[in-house]
């Protein structure tokens, strides 16, 4: 038998590690329908329909992690999915098709202005038969309604739900592979928070787990890193950009450069917990450029110069691509 030199034997393991990921994850229940909604929507963006549109797929909000297969616990994490949301709007507004691959129940493209009850708080019943918006929230109710209807409209939004990370990394696998077809024009902007441990299926407690039986003592295995498997082999060119998210700052940018090239992203946004609607960095190979929220304008938020800087990379990248 041949020798495994040493970049071999790391890239075959976590191969092993996708593969077993993805042969014991539960079977998505709605797959042939996501399939069929990515597959129109792709065709309907594509060069052959006339339109020729750029497509990203935004990941937004963070993954669970079950603790039992009838799921009664899980583990999750403190992703709004304020960033995919906004993000979404302004790539939109760019001229993009957008494929928002959100966390159900977290924040919603062109729904940030309104309250966190927005049927109860926006809404007054005027009597049995009549509900009527109230005057305070009706400028945010109705701009939300027109932009969204519009950008679904114009078939620049298609939008899946996840909850675990089983469902997470399926969806991400079908969209990746979905968008190969479009080449350099499409986009991957992965804001999610995705779990880095969870319990392998079939490990799995079936019943809720016992409270009377003491401690829990239960195995968590690493998830393995699809990003490198989605740059190389699933859409490998595809624009990439992930985010790296720490709540120490001394160690931020240094983590960063390292998914740079480990997993070789063309960008890497850079964010600490508290600050992350303020300033962001973007760590590309050719340096870093601090991103701020234009304070002086107001409702302006950090992704609106975000968004401009990586769509201007994204378009470099495409005319790099062609010649
Ligand atoms: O969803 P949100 O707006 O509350 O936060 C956004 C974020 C911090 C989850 C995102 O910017 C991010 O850094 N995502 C990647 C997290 C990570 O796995 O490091």
């Amino acid at each position: 038998m041949d020798a495994m030199n040493n970049s071999e034997a790391p890239k075959e393991a976590l191969y092993t590690d996708i593969k077993s990921f993805f042969d014991s994850a539960p079977p998505l229940t709605h797959g042939p329908d996501i399939s069929r909604k990515l597959n129109e929507f792709i065709g309907r963006n594509s060069v052959s329909s006339g339109k020729g549109n750029r497509v990203v797929c935004v990941t937004s909000g963070g993954t669970t992690v079950p603790l039992e297969q009838r799921c009664v616990r899980y583990i999750d994490n403190f992703s709004s999915g304020h960033r995919g949301a906004a993000s979404t709007e302004y790539l939109v507004k760019a001229g993009y098709s957008v494929i928002f691959l959100y966390r159900r129940g977290t924040c919603q493209p062109y729904c940030r202005s309104l309250p966190d009850n927005p049927l109860l708080e926006c809404f007054e019943s005027i009597n049995e038969s009549n509900i009527q918006v109230c005057q305070s929230h009706s400028e945010a109710v109705r701009r939300a309604i027109s932009e969204h209807h519009a950008a679904v409209a114009e078939g620049l939004l298609l939008k899946l739900p996840f909850t675990t990370i089983f469902e997470y990394l399926q969806i991400l696998q079908l969209i990746a592979i979905s968008l190969r077809s479009l080449g350099p024009s499409a986009m991957f902007y992965l804001a999610a928070a995705v779990s880095d441990f969870y319990v392998p299926w079939e490990s799995m407690a079936e019943h809720k787990i016992q409270s009377g039986s003491g401690p829990l003592d239960m195995r968590l295995v690493q998830v393995p890193k699809m990003l490198s498997v989605l740059r190389k082999e699933w859409a490998p060119t595809a624009f990439c950009i992930s985010f790296k998210l720490e709540t120490d700052s001394k160690i931020l940018l240094e983590k960063a450069g390292m998914a740079l090239k480990k997993y070789g992203m063309h960008a890497v946004v850079a964010n600490e917990l508290l600050t992350r609607k303020e300033e962001v960095v973007v760590v590309t190979s050719s340096g870093m450029i601090s991103v701020h929220r234009d304070n002086t304008q107001s409702g302006a938020d950090v992704e609106r110069p975000l968004i401009e800087l990586l769509v201007e990379r994204h378009s470099a990248y495409i005319e790099a691509s062609t010649i």
